[in-house]
């Protein structure tokens, strides 16, 4: 069997990396090429990664911090992947990570020996054009705005993602904007609403295509307080109905309360999902001020399920904390005899970036 070839896919909270990763998997499995996923997260509990079982790919976590910081997790994860004999293993960075190219890329390449592509960062074309300046928008906090920043300069492959959401005329703004600030980084459009893109991509990062990457200045301790500006939640809530409702109905429920509570805040991603059984999931979105959108949902009834959230804002996580549990008395009084039970139950700050290995 031959070496596994790995991506290494960085980018902000929310910009689609996971959509993009399950894309590619799919696209990959269409060509009768196997795909496995390593996901990333400071916490655990992870909806990535029980949409990526879902679906049958070999799925492996590095939670509890970034895979900079947590790297044995990391070398451990590509050994039990590896047994499944993959031809590509996905890697998703945590979304405030930085400095991959440097303790992470180069340390599974020279320490681990395995064949890892150029750097990829995807980037939210909505998000990207507001950084950029090309349309209004509420500015990041100063402190994500930079890691925005060194995310692209880091890049050696900007993957503009979810490119379904702007017409050709913005897009090609966007992408000629990104070339100037960014002339040594690749550029590819891709959509994984739309499976669009994904060859490109995969043509772009095949060995020898992208130039030795530009080394990052990384000021740790500006980097740790980035890291920090970013509040996490992570919950898993039992929920037992009195009479069965429609998972739909349910999700779009929770949707619309945590939209209300969370009103005036930057959510940076709002991902739940609600969970029948390994096979029957149903999910719901929203980023920024966007309205919740549900992206998967199954056609039973239930009357017993369990509810997980996963919510990333640019807030303290004491608020996201409130503003859960003011959603879910929302979301309990319009199912009445709804039982709610708290399973898990984690909001707090990443913990600072300590890398292993830096070369
Ligand atoms: N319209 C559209 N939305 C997308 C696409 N890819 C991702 N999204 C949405 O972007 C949000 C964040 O996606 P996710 O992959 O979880 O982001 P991550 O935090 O970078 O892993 C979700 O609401 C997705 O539904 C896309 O290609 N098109
Ligand atoms: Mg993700």
């Amino acid at each position: 069997m031959s070496q596994p070839r790995y991506i290494l896919l960085g980018g902000f909270p929310g910009a689609g990396k996971t959509a993009a990763l399950l894309a590619l998997a799919r696209h990959l499995r269409k060509q009768g090429r196997t795909a496995a996923f390593i996901a990333n997260n400071h916490g655990a509990e992870l909806i990535d990664t029980a949409e990526f079982r879902l679906e049958a790919f070999p799925v492996e976590e590095v939670s509890g911090g970034d895979l900079a910081s947590r790297f044995s997790s990391l070398a451990a994860a590509v050994k039990k992947v590896a047994a499944s004999n993959p031809n590509v293993v996905l890697v998703e960075a945590v979304g405030t990570t930085l400095d991959l190219n440097a303790t992470v890329a180069g340390p599974l390449r020279r320490l681990e020996g395995l064949e890892v592509a150029p750097l990829s960062v995807l980037v939210d074309p909505v998000r990207a054009e507001q950084v950029l300046g090309l349309a209004p928008g509420k500015p990041l906090v100063p402190e994500l705005l930079a890691l925005y920043r060194q995310q692209l300069e880091e890049a050696q492959v900007i993957v503009i993602g979810q490119s379904d959401r702007l017409d050709d005329a913005r897009l090609d703004r966007l992408r000629q904007q990104l070339f100037t600030a960014h002339p040594s980084a690749k550029l590819v459009v891709i959509s994984a609403a739309q499976d669009r893109g994904l060859e490109d991509w995969l043509r772009l990062i095949k060995a020898g295509a992208v130039d030795r990457p530009v080394p990052l200045k990384v000021d740790l301790a500006a980097y740790a307080e980035s890291a920090a500006a970013v509040g996490c939640l992570n919950a898993v809530i039992e929920l037992t109905l009195s009479r069965e409702a429609s998972s739909t109905a349910l999700l779009e429920s929770i949707g619309r309360h945590l939209r209300h509570a969370l009103a005036g805040v930057d959510v940076l991603h709002l991902h739940a999902a609600l969970r029948l059984d390994d096979t029957r999931i149903g999910t719901i979105h929203f980023i920024g001020d966007g309205p919740p959108e549900v992206a998967r949902s199954f056609a039973e009834d239930l009357e017993f399920g369990e509810l997980m959230i996963n919510l990333r804002a640019a807030t303290h996580p004491e608020q996201l904390h409130t503003a859960v549990r003011a959603a879910i008395v929302g979301m309990a009084g319009e199912f009445p005899g709804l039982i709610t039970e708290f399973a898990h139950l984690h909001y707090f700050r990443p913990a600072p970036p300590q890398p292993v290995h830096r070369l």
